[in-house]
């Protein structure tokens, strides 16, 4: 079979940052974007996308992996995006489905590499192993102050009348969560090709259009046949 051509490439975008920054609310709105436009798109998340990984996703965020440490929580993501790629990204890549992901690799390189201190190379084996090249196209990092985040992540707790007991990772002191808002603005730096950083303290609809205008910059074809 020939291959696409690269403007009618199937693309693989990720979205990455700290709690509550607003990944899965944009997720939602380029999903619907690329549709609009007749872009078969697939929306996923990790930890999680299929259901071996789902069920490694609820047995890390009950919290039931912390005593083992941050290495062995890297190699069950891990686990879980291997499965993951092999089943539902990479099929649907192949298959000319938009893949939109809710965090990937870089959570990993973020949470348990930079703030939380696994080593550099098991990261890396370990990518390489569950990626097999399918490194995404482009990567969505929201950033913003952790204390404002949280506020966010607390009001939606009491809009659904929920405690704010948070999860394994939500559960982490301030400072910590500092440290990963910086460890996320030092991977977009390592990898100004495939990272772009956008402010993530703005209203949703402010977010929405900043978001389009990078992803229908960085693939034109989106725009062939529009209205100018
Ligand atoms: N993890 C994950 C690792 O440690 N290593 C890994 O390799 C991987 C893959 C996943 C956890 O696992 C860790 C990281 C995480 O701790 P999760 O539930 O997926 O857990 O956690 P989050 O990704 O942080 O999900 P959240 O739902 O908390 O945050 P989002 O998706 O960034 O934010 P969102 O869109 O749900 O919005 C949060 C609240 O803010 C409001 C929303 O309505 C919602 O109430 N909101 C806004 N309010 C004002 N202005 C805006 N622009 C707003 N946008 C959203």
């Amino acid at each position: 079979m020939p291959e696409a051509s690269n403007s009618s490439r199937a693309r693989f975008i990720t979205f990455e940052g700290g709690e509550g920054v607003g990944k899965s609310t944009q997720i939602k709105r380029l999903q619907q974007n690329l549709e609009r436009r007749a872009i078969n798109v697939v929306r996923t998340r990790e930890p999680g996308g299929t259901p071996k990984a789902e069920a490694i996703r609820s047995f890390i965020l009950q919290g039931r992996s912390e005593s083992w440490g941050p290495g062995a929580e890297a190699v069950l993501f891990a686990a879980a995006r291997l499965d993951h790629v092999n089943q539902l990204i990479a099929p649907n890549l192949r298959n000319g489905t938009w893949v939109l992901s809710d965090r990937f690799h870089d959570s990993t390189r973020a949470y348990q590499g930079l703030t939380g201190g696994v080593d550099d190379k098991l990261i890396a084996g370990l990518e390489s192993l569950a990626l097999d090249g399918n490194t995404p196209d482009l990567t969505i990092v929201l950033d913003m102050d952790p204390d404002a985040a949280f506020k966010r992540v607390a009001d939606r707790a009491i809009e659904d009348g929920l405690a704010l007991t948070g999860d394994r990772f939500e559960k982490e002191e301030i400072e910590w969560h500092k440290r990963l808002r910086e460890g996320f603005l030092a991977i977009a730096k390592e990898n100004p090709d495939r990272c772009v950083v956008i402010e993530a303290a703005q209203s949703e609809n402010a977010l929405e259009a900043a978001i389009w205008a990078v992803v229908s910059q960085r693939f034109p074809e989106l725009l062939e046949g529009s209205p100018a």
